[in-house]
This record gives C-alpha cells, structure tokens and sequence, in this order.
C-alpha cells in the first residue's frame, strides 16, 4: 500500500502545553507504518469556543506519511492522547492534549467516528497558520486553496513561538 500524507492538528492548554505538544511530536514520529515529515512552529493561541475562562492554548500542526487506514491512525491519535493524560470531560475544555485528524490525503468521510476534513480546520486560525506554515501549496477538500482560507481568517490573539524552549 501507497503511504498517503495525513496532517495532524495538536493542542494542548494544561500542564506544560510547550512540553506537551514536543512530547506528542515525538510520539507520532514512533508510529508504526508511518513517516514522521515536518513540524511547524508552536503557536500560543487564546481559547476559540468552550468555556471562556480557559489558559491559553499551544497549537501546531504536524505531517505525517502513513499506511495506517484513516481509523487506524484515528486510534493512534487517542491513544497518545490518553498516555500523556488527557481525560474528557469538557467539549471544548481544557486539556493536556488534543490531536485531530485534519487532513488524511484527500479523503473525504463524514461519519459517527471521523469527518474528514476536520470539520472546523477552515475557519480556525490556531490551524490555518500552522498547516500553512508547513504546506503552503495545500487544497482542502471541499473548502478550496489554503491560502485563501488564510487570507480570510485574521490572526487574531495568535502569538507564534518562535524559540519555544
Ligand atoms: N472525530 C471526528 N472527526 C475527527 C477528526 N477529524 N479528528 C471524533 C479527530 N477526531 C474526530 O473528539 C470528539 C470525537 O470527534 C472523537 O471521539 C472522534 O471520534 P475529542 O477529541 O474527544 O473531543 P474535543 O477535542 O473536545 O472535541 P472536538 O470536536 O475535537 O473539538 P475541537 O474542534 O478539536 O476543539 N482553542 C484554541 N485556541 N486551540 C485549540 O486547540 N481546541 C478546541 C477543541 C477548542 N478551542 C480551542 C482549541
Ligand atoms: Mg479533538
């Protein structure tokens, strides 16, 4: 099977978000059937929906070249999100760590378990700028040109770290 590229968007706010995030790179980087690719930059975000009395978020984006299926690679996602800790309890809360499925090639798929593209990557800038940063040629399925989407959504309260020790 061909190894297809998928994007994968990170965010954490609780307990060391930086560390948080560079301990998920280096967790996708030890998938099985997998190419670790390209990082982008970390960004400090403030809190987009959920409760409004959140911390700031760290955000960035990873590429990945996997012959993992969609749902294989979904459940690998979950997986390192529950061994560095994250509990659900919250939609749109706090966590240590959320990865998302934002890209799988250009798959589309919308069912109980997984939408493809991530269903909201579009209008958020903490994904927008980080997928852009590491993949400036991109088109999102049924969305259009990356850059367009960039273009129209402001960097707002986006804060990009550019030496995150
Ligand atoms: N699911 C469906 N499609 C996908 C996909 N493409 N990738 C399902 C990952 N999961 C997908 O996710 C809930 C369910 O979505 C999963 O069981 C999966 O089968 P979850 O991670 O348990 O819950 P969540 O993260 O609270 O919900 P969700 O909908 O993923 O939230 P979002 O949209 O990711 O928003 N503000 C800033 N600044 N930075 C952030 O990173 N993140 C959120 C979470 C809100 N505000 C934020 C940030
Ligand atoms: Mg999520």
């Amino acid at each position: 099977m061909h190894p297809v590229r998928a994007y994968i968007g990170m965010g954490s706010n609780l307990q060391n978000p930086v560390a948080q995030v560079r301990q998920a790179f280096q967790a996708l980087a030890g998938l099985p059937a997998s190419r670790f690719i390209a990082c982008s930059p970390l960004y400090r975000t403030a809190p987009v929906s959920g409760p409004p009395d959140q911390p700031d978020y760290v955000n960035a984006v990873a590429a990945l070249d996997t012959a993992l299926s969609p749902d294989e690679l979904l459940t690998a996602l979950q997986r390192i999100e529950t061994s560095q800790g994250r509990v659900r309890t919250v939609r749109w809360g706090p966590r240590t760590l959320d990865l998302d499925l934002l890209l799988y090639d250009a798959l589309q798929r919308d069912d109980s378990r997984l939408t493809l593209p991530h269903p909201r990557l579009h209008e958020r800038a903490f994904v927008l700028y980080p997928l852009y940063d590491i993949a400036p040629d991109l088109t999102i399925p049924g969305r259009g040109p990356l850059i367009e989407l960039r273009k129209n959504c402001p960097p707002l309260s986006l804060i990009r770290l550019d030496s995150p020790n």
